[in-house]
C-alpha cells in the first residue's frame, strides 16, 4: 500500500495577518492583535508530527504545482480569478472576497499551489502511483464559490481537482465527503446541478456560513438528490458521527457507486476547537478514515484523496491529522494520542436521541440517489 502525502513550506507562508481571529485588531475597541484563526500553526504542526513520528517514512511524498488559469476557471469565474490576481499585486495584499479571508502580497501564488496540490494528489491516486493521498494544503477551499472566495478560502481546491480529473482522466462519478465542522457551501454550489458529483457535508448546524447547510438543500435539476447535508447539533461526539457514517455516508456511497472518493478534511469538529462545539477525538477521525477506505475498496479500487481544510487548536489538531494519515497508510503501530484519555472520556459523546432524530430526517433523502 502506498499513501501519497503532499505538503510544501510555502503553505505556511500564506499570510492571513494579525486580525484578532476574525476582526481587525483595534485598541479602541479592545481588540488585541493576534494571529488570524486560519494561520500556519495547526498545519505546520501536523507536518512536523508526521516527520517526527517517523510516519513520513511510510508515505510517498508528492510535490505540489501551481494550478493554471485554465484549471481554476473549471470552477471559478474570470472575474473572481482577475480580482484575486489584481489584489495579489497590491503592496499589502488583499482579501478573497468576504473580509474574513485576507492574503499577503503575491498570495495568489500560494492559492494556486493549494489548488494545484489537490490536483496532483488526486491525479497520483487516479493514475495508480499511490493508493490514496492526503494533501496538507493551505489556504483551505470548501467555502470558495464560483464567483468569490469566502470563509478563509481563496479557490475551491477540491472542486477544482474533481473537475480537472474528470477532464484529464475521464473519472465520472465522484463522491465528496466533507467532515470539516463548517458547511461545505462552495463545493455544494459548484456541483448543485451535477448528478455525477455527490456532495455530503457533515457539519455543526448553523455555524458557518450561518445561513446554509440545511437538510432542505438537495441540489437542483439533474443534480436534485445529489447534495446531502447533515447539520449535526452542537455537542455531537463519536457516537453521532459514527451513526451518521452508518446511516447516511455508507449507504449513500453504496447507492451512488463512485469511481473516486474525495474528502474535505477539516479537524475543527475536535473536542477542543475554538470555532465549534463538537466532541471528536483522534480515534473518531481514524475510524471515519477506515470506513471510507472500506467504501473506496468496495466501489473504486480504494481510490481516495483528501484535501485539508480547517482545524484551529494547535495542540490537538496534529494528533487528529496524524491519525487520518496513519489510517490511510495502514500504519500498524500508530502513535498513541496522549489526549484521547482526557477528551474521549467526557460525558455525552455517545449517540444522543436528538442526534438520532436529525439523522432520521436525512435517511429518507437517500432514496433519490441512483
Ligand atoms: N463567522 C473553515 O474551517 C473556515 O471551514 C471556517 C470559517 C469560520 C468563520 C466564522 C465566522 C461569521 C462571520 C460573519 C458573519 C457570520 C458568521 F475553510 C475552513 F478553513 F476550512 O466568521
Ligand atoms: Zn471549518
Amino acid at each position: 500500500m502506498a499513501t501519497g502525502y503532499l505538503y510544501h513550506e510555502l503553505f505556511g507562508w500564506h499570510d492571513t495577518g494579525t486580525n484578532a481571529g476574525l476582526l481587525p485588531a483595534d485598541h479602541r475597541a479592545g481588540i488585541q492583535p493576534l494571529q488570524h484563526f486560519e494561520n500556519a500553526e495547526t498545519k505546520r504542526r501536523i507536518h512536523e508530527l508526521v516527520v517526527v513520528s517517523g510516519v513520513i517514512d511510510q508515505l510517498t511524498r508528492l510535490e505540489p504545482r501551481k494550478a493554471t488559469d485554465e484549471e481554476i476557471l473549471l470552477v471559478h469565474t474570470e472575474e473572481h480569478l482577475a480580482r484575486i490576481a489584481a489584489e495579489s499585486e497590491q503592496p499589502k495584499g488583499g482579501d478573497s472576497g468576504d473580509g474574513l479571508s485576507p492574503f499577503g502580497p503575491g498570495g495568489i501564488e500560494i492559492g494556486r499551489l493549494a489548488a494545484g496540490g489537490m490536483i496532483e494528489a488526486t491525479t497520483a491516486v487516479v493514475e495508480g502511483r499511490v493508493d490514496n493521498a492526503y494533501a496538507l494544503i493551505r489556504p483551505p477551499g470548501h467555502h470558495a464559490e464560483p464567483a468569490t472566495g469566502r470563509g478563509f478560502c481563496m479557490f475551491a481546491n477540491l472542486a477544482i481537482a474533481a473537475r480537472a480529473i474528470r477532464r484529464t482522466h475521464g473519472v465520472e462519478r465522484i463522491a465528496v465527503i466533507d467532515w470539516d465542522v463548517h458547511h461545505g457551501n462552495g463545493t455544494q454550489k459548484t456541483f448543485w446541478e451535477d448528478r455525477d458529483t455527490l456532495t455530503i457535508s457533515l457539519h455543526q448546524d448553523r455555524v458557518f456560513p450561518p445561513d446554509s447547510g440545511f437538510i432542505t438543500e438537495r441540489g437542483e435539476g439533474a443534480g436534485f438528490g445529489y447534495a446531502l447535508n447533515v447539520p449535526l447539533p452542537p455537542g455531537t461526539g463519536s457516537g453521532g458521527y459514527l451513526s451518521a457514517f452508518d446511516r447516511v455516508v455508507g449507504p449513500a456511497i453504496d447507492r451512488f457507486r463512485p469511481d473516486l472518493i474525495l474528502v474535505a478534511s477539516g479537524f475543527d469538529a475536535n473536542a477542543t476547537d475554538p470555532l465549534s462545539r463538537q466532541g471528536l477525538t483522534s480515534s473518531t477521525y481514524r475510524t471515519m478514515t477506515e470506513r471510507l477506505l472500506d467504501l473506496a475498496a468496495t466501489h473504486c479500487d480504494g481510490r481516495l484523496a483528501m484535501s485539508h481544510e480547517g482545524g484551529y487548536n494547535p495542540v490537538y489538531v496534529p494528533f487528529c491529522g496524524l491519525a487520518v494519515i496513519e489510517a490511510l497508510a495502514g500504519v500498524t503501530e500508530p502513535l498513541a494520542d496522549p489526549y484521547e484519555p482526557i477528551f474521549g472520556a467526557m460525558a455525552g459523546l455517545e449517540l444522543q436521541p436528538h442526534q438520532t432524530a436529525l439523522l432520521d430526517q436525512v435517511v429518507p433523502l437517500l432514496d433519490d440517489i441512483h
